[in-house]
């Protein structure tokens, strides 16, 4: 009120400006703003470079030095106040958005006694990763394989030695191992990929003498990868194998034709590719094409077009000796794809980490 005695003015090119007067009309917008959209709008109004203040303070140079010195002054207190207002009201706004955003966000988790519930429940349902595991084992029982699981934490023969990779072997270098505190250091780990789980059932079948075998095994598997969109430490395989007399490379091809219709459909793209594994020769990894950008390149397939599935390859003469069986008469094919990558590029999913978030709006598209 004192103030008003003395309204301040400063002449801009076209007419004189009142700034008591403009910082009541801009503390008024300021106050009223509806959202933070409307609250940048006001802002760029009221102080940028088109506004009334800053054409006031660029003609600051037409007043004489003692009326420049005291408008100059006024207008840094108003320019000051206003910024502290903007600054008020848009953490005001932000807390009310903040609100109403997670309001419509808001799951209700809490526990429904039966009894209370007038409207029918809706239902949860197994995880994306576990209806893939489940479709997997259905699609191979219905090729002939049957089911079969080994333990997660293995010794060093199972996860590398028996599958032809001594100690100091350079493949090693492939799997990131982690290691468990028990025993001598380096011997008991988290298995790097289910291929142990092969020399498992090779040795039970010699000890029961009940060659052939016709076998998918899925579980987990553990490798110290850094996460991103295609890797997760945590991962899941489903290994194949199959031990008879004059099994060939077309059987193994043949197979993954089959699966690949079976699991994504009739005129996916895909692709066997020379590759090398110590436990298989030939070797070859299984690709297809990215079906988040149809291959013509993106973050999910590094730019390449191409997703790898998986590995396969006929059983290595060294690998059936490791375990007892007689390469002469019997040969066999492997294979060890990654479920969760399956289920990535059969659901069309950018990023595996989403798996893993528990997002219930990603979850309960499934
Ligand atoms: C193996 O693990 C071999 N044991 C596969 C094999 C079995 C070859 C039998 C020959 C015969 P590789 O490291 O490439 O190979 O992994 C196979 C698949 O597992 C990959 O193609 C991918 O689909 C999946 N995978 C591997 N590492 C990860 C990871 N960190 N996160 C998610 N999936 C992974």
């Amino acid at each position: 009120m004192e103030r008003e005695a003395e309204i301040p003015s400063v002449a801009t090119d076209k007419d004189e400006v009142d700034i008591d007067a403009v910082a009541r009309d801009a503390a008024a917008s300021i106050a009223a703003a509806p959202s933070s959209d409307a609250l940048t709008h006001i802002e760029t109004e009221v102080l940028g470079k088109r506004s009334v203040l800053a054409k006031a303070h660029r003609a600051l140079g037409k007043l004489d030095p003692e009326s420049r010195r005291e408008v100059g002054r006024q207008l840094h207190e108003v320019r000051t106040s206003l910024e502290q207002q903007l600054a008020a009201r848009r953490n005001e706004l932000a807390a009310a958005e903040r609100m109403i955003a997670l309001a419509a966000d808001r799951l209700d988790l809490t526990e429904v006694i039966p009894d209370q519930v007038r409207f029918p429940l809706s239902r949860g349902h197994l995880h994306p990763v576990t209806q893939a595991r489940d479709e997997l084992e259905d699609v191979f029982v219905g090729m002939g394989f049957e089911v079969a699981e080994g333990p997660e934490a293995e010794s060093d023969w199972y996860n590398f030695e028996a599958l032809n990779m001594p100690p100091a072997h350079p493949a090693r270098g492939m799997y990131d191992t982690m290691y468990l505190d028990i025993g001598q250091p380096e011997t008991v780990l988290l298995r790097t990929h289910t291929s142990p789980v092969q020399i498992h059932l090779m040795e039970e079948a010699v000890r029961n003498d009940s060659l052939p075998i016709h076998a998918v095994m899925p579980g987990k598997c553990f490798r110290l990868d850094t996460p991103d969109a295609r890797h997760l430490p945590v991962f899941n395989q489903i290994e194949g194998l199959v031990v008879d007399r004059g099994i060939t490379f077309g059987d193994l091809a043949g197979t993954i034709q089959v699966f690949t219709e079976a699991y994504f459909g009739p005129g996916m793209q895909s692709r066997l590719r020379p590759a090398y594994f110590p436990f298989t020769e030939p070797s070859a990894e299984f690709e297809i094409t990215c079906t988040i950008c149809r291959g013509e390149g993106c973050r999910t397939c590094s730019h390449t077009g191409w997703v790898e599935l998986g590995g396969c390859g006929m059983v290595d003469p060294a690998v059936f000796t490791a375990v007892g069986i007689d390469f002469q008469v019997w040969s066999g094919f492997a294979f060890g794809f990654g479920i969760d990558r399956l289920a990535l590029m059969r659901h069309e999913i950018p990023d595996i980490r989403s798996f893993l978030e528990n997002d219930i709006r990603f979850l309960s598209e499934f």
